[in-house]
């Protein structure tokens, strides 16, 4: 199979979100999600101003911040248009349609209202999707399934990871890809059957240059292993921040400018295999 460019990509994709994400990443040369697990509200904030001219994409974890208040929703806003990256609250919804369209729609964080990408476990199977495109699709959000994790001793394999892949596929107006570690296009599809002319986004967590883990069973693999198992967006946290205490701001920076560069070489030299 030929290897397409972002920009190719983002030139046929149906999907605005998908479509605003891709051409984001061809237009920055960055294919580095900063993912900010930080607790406190001024080193969230600090961070993404600094991480923001180095990243398509900001993933957050808002139920973690202790001070949180709405506005730290609309300066988030304001950075994301200052430095011209899209939002992903990973929130890993996981329950009925009807509570998790409440769950994205309501509550204190809205996340509907903010977050251009957010994702979903596809344990409940096909009315998970239905409920967040109810609230999602008119809104022009895309969602992410998550077909694969990056822990060690991970159930979403096999066929638990196939089948996600045939209910993205099935609703692929609203879901625009996976949260997994290799490419997911073709998979599950007769061979035989049609050409193979899926487009999902891979968003892959669990990436590192330094260390191999932690010591609560996370995995990490480098941006150049993780481009090459056909995975599009490298989401790194740890790497790039440290403890997430006495956050060093510059070193911060020079990690981003680090991790940025590193996944945007491995996209080019599979552009010129
Ligand atoms: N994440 C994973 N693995 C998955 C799915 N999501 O690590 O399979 C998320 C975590 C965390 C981030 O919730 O926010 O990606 C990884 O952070 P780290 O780089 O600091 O390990």
């Amino acid at each position: 199979h030929k290897f397409r460019s972002y920009a190719e990509r983002a030139q046929k994709h149906p999907n605005a979100a998908a479509r605003a994400l891709l051409e984001t990443i061809d237009r920055k040369k960055s294919n580095l999600c900063v993912s900010v697990d930080v607790t406190a509200k001024a080193d969230f904030l600090n961070i993404i101003d600094v991480v923001g001219p180095y990243v398509c994409l900001v993933k957050t974890h808002v139920d973690i911040i202790e001070d949180f208040e709405p506005s730290i929703i609309a300066t988030l806003q304001d950075l994301s248009k200052k430095h011209d990256f899209l939002i992903f609250e990973d929130r890993k919804f996981a329950d009925i349609g009807n509570t998790v369209a409440l769950q994205y729609a309501s509550g204190v964080h809205k996340i509907a209202s903010w977050s251009h990408i957010t994702n979903a476990h596809p344990v409940p199977g096909p009315s998970i999707i239905t409920g967040l495109a109810s609230v999602g699709k008119p809104l022009g959000r895309g969602l992410l399934l998550l077909a694969e994790m990056s822990t060690k001793g991970s159930l979403a394999t096999g066929s638990y990871t196939e089948e996600a892949v045939k209910m993205a596929r099935a609703h692929n107006d609203f879901v625009i890809g996976f949260i997994a570690q290799r490419s997911m296009n073709g998979i599950g599809k007769n061979p035989d059957d049609v050409e193979d002319d899926d487009d999902f986004l891979v968003l892959t967590p669990g990436v590192g240059l330094d260390v191999k883990g932690d010591a609560m069973g996370q995995q990490y693999r480098t941006p150049e292993e993780v481009l090459t198992a056909g995975c599009d967006v490298i989401i790194v946290g740890r790497g790039i921040y440290g403890k997430g205490a006495d956050v060093d701001i510059q070193a911060v920076q020079a990690q981003a400018e680090r991790y940025r560069a590193a996944g945007w070489s491995a996209y080019e030299k599979l552009l010129q295999l």
